[in-house]
């Protein structure tokens, strides 16, 4: 393959989103492809099976798929008759890539807003609550953002999720254990948590709830290491009285897969 045509190809968002498109259709990239791109600074796309160019170098056209690729891809190549040609295309192709990249992040900030109205909305149709969880400021490990599933406001599977009354909507992050925690504002006595992960029937999830008064030292209050299946009612846990201001889920596993989800974290006075 023409080392030009390759620059080219890495050099432009379109025609590397076109690669991309080829992964989603099961392609699979050359070895010199690769180092071409890794070379280029171009990100090679995810593709079913979450593999990254920089992690797996063993992608190779089959016979079809090289076809394919020539097919719908050199006739851009033509376009180029030498390093004169290369040069005004990179600069166009940087300037799209640039606009994307600004479209993108608009994008980003719109879904942030509509996250935040979602939120006050459900905070207004909620009402009063005895739950000390409710809408209250979490933090996690980590958190789940693919393009493939981008969560239901296009922002990942957020912490926010947790408190937000509803079971369906949920926080998660790959690859146990991970942890969620919800800051109550100020100490609390607590003596009962709510916890719900994500229900499909079959499924379960192994889980750990601690409480702490500094975000430093950690009690454990509460675990589920059963294989009883998750429902959206979820598990109730009563416990002693006990101060708290920060409660924390470790979600150590679930049966299904690399996902680790917590629907809703609810939180109580003891007797309430
Ligand atoms: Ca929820």
């Amino acid at each position: 393959m023409d080392a030009n045509f390759i620059r080219f190809l890495v050099s432009g968002y379109n025609v590397s989103n076109a690669v991309g498109t080829l992964c989603w259709d099961g392609c699979r990239l050359t070895e010199g492809v690769i180092g071409e791109c890794l070379g280029a600074n171009a990100l090679i796309p995810a593709w079913p099976g979450g593999q990254r160019g920089r992690l797996n170098r063993a992608y190779f056209f089959t016979g079809d798929e090289r076809q394919l690729f020539e097919g719908q891809y050199l006739p851009a190549a033509r376009a180029i008759g030498g390093p004169g040609d290369y040069e005004p295309l990179e600069r166009q192709n940087r300037a799209l890539r640039a606009q994307v990249r600004h479209e993108r992040e608009t994008r980003h900030e719109q879904n942030l807003a509509e996250l935040e109205a979602y939120l006050a909305q459900r905070r207004a149709e909620m009402g009063p609550t005895e739950d000390l969880a409710a809408f209250r400021p979490c933090t996690a490990s980590a958190t789940t953002h693919t393009r493939v599933q981008p969560g239901p406001h296009g922002v990942g599977y957020v912490p926010a999720y947790a408190t937000d009354g509803d079971p369906r909507t949920y926080w998660g992050a790959d690859y146990a254990p991970q942890w969620l925690s919800v800051d109550l504002g100020e100490e609390r006595t607590i003596g009962r948590v709510r916890v719900v992960n994500y229900a499909d029937g079959e499924r379960f999830y192994h889980y750990r709830v601690e409480c702490s008064s500094d975000d430093e030292s950690w009690l454990t209050v509460a675990e589920k290491m059963n294989d009883g299946p998750a429902t959206w009612d979820g598990d109730e846990h009563l416990f002693e009285p006990t101060p708290a201001r920060y409660v924390r889920v470790w979600v150590l596993h679930n049966s299904a897969n690399i996902g680790l989800h917590v629907g809703e974290l609810e939180v109580y006075a003891p007797g309430d």
